[in-house]
Formats: structure tokens, C-alpha cells, sequence
């Protein structure tokens, strides 16, 4: 079997994370897995955050949900969020960036407001999970992407494309 790198990524819900995340399993087959929706599906939570409107991850259970998957490699993973999941799982974290008018269309078009619009505005302009990921991964494996328009997208595929062939190549 060839081995295959595990890919995060992280930033800001609207973003672009699932856009990415599908599309570039898509092109390279490798395994894309949306956390939300892992836990939606598994009930994986232990409470509800009332202020932000949204059920509280379970997160302990999700890690052991994804472990196997994540040994075996080949999966690109998709959170908001990146300081629960084990150091040794990822060969490189991808911080998605939106600019602010740009993010605050997305996530009102998504029927956001009050609290948690402003919220998760407050989250991309403090760069909270660009932090939270040189905090929880090596520095040298953190990238940031920006992720406003289509050329965007089209230019980190393509990166990110050559990174996966050229870690397959260094790593079989
Ligand atoms: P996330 O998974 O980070 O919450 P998403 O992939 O659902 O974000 O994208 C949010 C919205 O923005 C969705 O309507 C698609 C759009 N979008 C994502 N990436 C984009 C890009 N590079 N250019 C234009 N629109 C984009």
C-alpha cells in the first residue's frame, strides 16, 4: 500500500473549508471527512453552547471515532477548530483566510446574525485558529491560504496537489 499524507483543514466556519476539502479529494481520491458532520451523525457531543447557538463537540469521542481512519493516512480533515486533535495525526495543517466583508456575506448568506455572526467575525479578524494551530503543530507545517474568490481556490488546489505528489514521492 502507498502511503498518504493526512491533511487539516482548519479556519473560520465560511471560510472555504468544505469547498476546499471536497473538491480536493475529489482530484486526488484521498478520504475528506467533515468533523460537523462526523459528529451530527454520531451524536458526538456533550451539551449545547446557548450563546453560540450550537451543540458542544464531544471531543474526546470524535478523536477515537477518527483514529483508525487517521493511522491508515489518506484523509483530509475539516474543523473549525484544531487543538483536540492528536500533534502526530497531520503532516500538514492548512489555515484557510477570508476578508472580512467577503466572510461576513458567506455566513449571513448561511442565515447567521447577532451573536454569532458577530462572533465568528471577531474569530477571523483576531486570527484565532491561525494561533491555535502554531500553538498545537510544528510552525514549519502551518500554512495559511487565503480563500476569498474562485482564482483562490483554483491556485491552493493546485499547491496542494503538488505538496500530496511530492510527499508521496519522498515518503514510498
Ligand atoms: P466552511 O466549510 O469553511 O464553513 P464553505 O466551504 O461551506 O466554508 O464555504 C462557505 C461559502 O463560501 C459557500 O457558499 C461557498 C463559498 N466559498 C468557499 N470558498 C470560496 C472561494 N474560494 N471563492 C468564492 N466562494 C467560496
Amino acid at each position: 500500500m502507498m502511503k498518504q499524507p493526512n491533511i487539516l483543514l482548519t479556519g473560520t466556519p465560511g471560510v472555504g473549508k468544505t469547498t476546499l476539502g471536497k473538491e480536493l479529494a475529489e482530484r486526488t481520491g484521498l478520504t475528506y471527512i467533515n468533523v460537523g458532520d462526523l459528529a451530527k451523525e454520531g451524536e458526538l457531543y456533550e451539551g449545547y453552547d446557548e450563546e453560540y447557538q450550537c451543540p458542544i463537540l464531544d471531543e474526546d469521542r470524535v478523536v477515537d471515532e477518527l483514529e483508525d481512519k487517521m493511522t491508515d493516512g489518506g484523509v483530509i480533515v475539516d474543523y473549525h477548530g484544531c487543538d483536540f486533535f492528536p500533534e502526530r495525526w497531520f503532516h500538514i495543517v492548512f489555515v484557510l483566510r477570508t476578508d472580512n466583508s467577503i466572510l461576513y456575506d458567506r455566513l449571513e448568506r448561511r442565515g447567521y446574525k447577532g451573536k454569532k455572526l458577530q462572533g465568528n467575525l471577531d474569530c477571523e479578524i483576531f486570527q484565532t485558529i491561525y494561533e491555535e494551530a502554531m500553538e498545537s503543530y510544528k510552525k514549519e507545517i502551518v500554512h495559511q491560504l487565503p480563500s476569498n474568490d474562485p482564482d483562490d481556490l483554483e491556485q491552493n488546489l493546485d499547491q496542494i496537489i503538488q505538496w500530496i505528489q511530492q510527499w508521496m514521492v519522498d515518503n514510498n
